[in-house]
């Protein structure tokens, strides 16, 4: 049985959360070994400093989607498009080819220089196909529904849902939170099934993607598909979309000509989301326009477990299908989520990197798949 009490790192949303068995649960905060304090110039204390760069450099001069992507706009938007494509929403679905090629992965202008967001170094890929989309519930329900499987956040009892997303009543039966990020809270009852405890359900949202999978759910799950997860150097790759060096997968600019192109966090965290792009939780895993590759949501939405274990030192030596370290405690997750701001968590960009233990679940993290040509 695998033991998840032993990690909860010091900023849940922006790094990694675990919780335990109920009958021993104790969240403990522990520093954060890779965040230095002199770094630190917000308040938070959670290694989410501001970033040195503004993101307002020249963009990549790919011709942005033509639909304009707001609030108004999303709410009008076919937003049960994956549920409503079983060709898009099963374990048949849509994957789009990545072509081999090298790249620079990381970068040497980091937002967040304790995550091991630099060195910049060149990486050689071979060819993969890679999920269009962030794994779906109906996805996850396939699977279940085909093998059975019980998901990590079931076996305990229990996983981390953010604040603002639960009812008055569920938040007052839980006297448990989390000191630096009291956001976070330990809903028992929360799991994929019911990503706010009890009394919420997915029927409404087959076409959101999966949340509270451990990285152990989601390598179960790209098994069964007969897929796997992406290394990191895979992610990112796909996740620039052919461009070079540029923080998003769409260029520099955060909103080009004034455009949503991630589900983010606009207003202040964590008290107020305005939902300028449409959502204040997740979206459907087709929403929001595809990168250079194809490929939806890669930044923003729900956070991606990646293969890899977790490190923040990397050699400039060339690599070839690099898989990252061989052993560690924590796995590596990308994108950010819906939850980011750039004052907390300046981690929606390629290069951004967090982690969490392999049996860590919440209300913000999901995954995609990939396989071999
Ligand atoms: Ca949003
Ligand atoms: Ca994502």
């Amino acid at each position: 049985m695998l033991s998840r009490n032993t990690l909860v790192i010091l900023c849940l949303y922006c790094y990694g959360f675990a919780s335990g068995d109920p009958a021993e649960q104790s969240l403990v905060l522990e520093p954060d070994s890779t965040t230095s304090p002199t770094a630190e110039t917000g308040s938070t204390g959670c290694g989410c400093r501001s970033p040195k760069r503004s993101g307002g450099s020249a963009d990549s001069g790919r011709e942005p989607p033509t639909a304009k992507y707001s609030a108004e706009t999303n709410q009008h938007a076919p937003q049960t498009e994956g549920a409503r494509r079983p060709e898009h929403a099963g374990t048949s679905g849509e994957m789009v080819l990545i072509p081999a090629g090298q790249f620079l992965m990381g970068t040497d202008n980091p937002g967040i220089p304790q995550d091991g967001e630099g060195p910049q170094r060149r990486v050689h890929l071979s060819a993969f196909l890679m999920d269009i989309h962030e794994v779906s519930n109906l996805d996850f329900e396939k699977f279940v529904n085909a093998t059975g499987y019980v998901t990590e956040a079931e076996m305990f009892g229990d996983s981390f849902v953010f604040e603002g997303l639960l009812s008055e009543t569920v938040k007052s039966q839980i006297s448990q939170a989390v000191a630096l990020a009291p956001w976070w809270l330990p809903v028992k009852g929360a799991n994929w099934k019911h990503p706010e405890g009890p009394n919420s359900h997915i029927v409404d949202r087959l076409d959101h993607p999966v949340l509270h999978v451990s990285w152990n759910d989601a390598t179960a799950y790209c098994s069964w598909a007969g897929k796997r997860l992406p290394t990191e150097a895979e992610w990112e790759y796909a996740c620039r979309g052919g461009l070079q060096d540029r923080l998003f997968p769409w260029g520099n600019k955060l909103n080009p000509k004034g455009q949503h192109y991630a589900n983010l966090w606009q207003g202040q965290f964590p008290a107020h989301n305005t939902g300028e792009d449409g959502y204040v939780k997740t979206s459907p895993v087709m929403s929001f326009p595809v990168n250079g590759y194809g490929l939806h949501n890669m930044v923003g939405n729900a956070w991606e477990w990646t293969a890899d274990w977790w490190n923040v030192h990397h050699t400039t030596d060339e690599l070839h299908n690099p898989t990252g370290p061989s052993t560690g405690q924590d796995r590596v997750k990308k994108g950010g989520s819906y939850m980011c701001h750039k004052s907390y968590c300046y981690r929606y960009r390629c290069a951004a990197r967090s982690q969490n233990t392999p049996d860590s679940s919440s209300s913000n993290l999901g995954f995609r798949c990939v396989s071999d040509p």
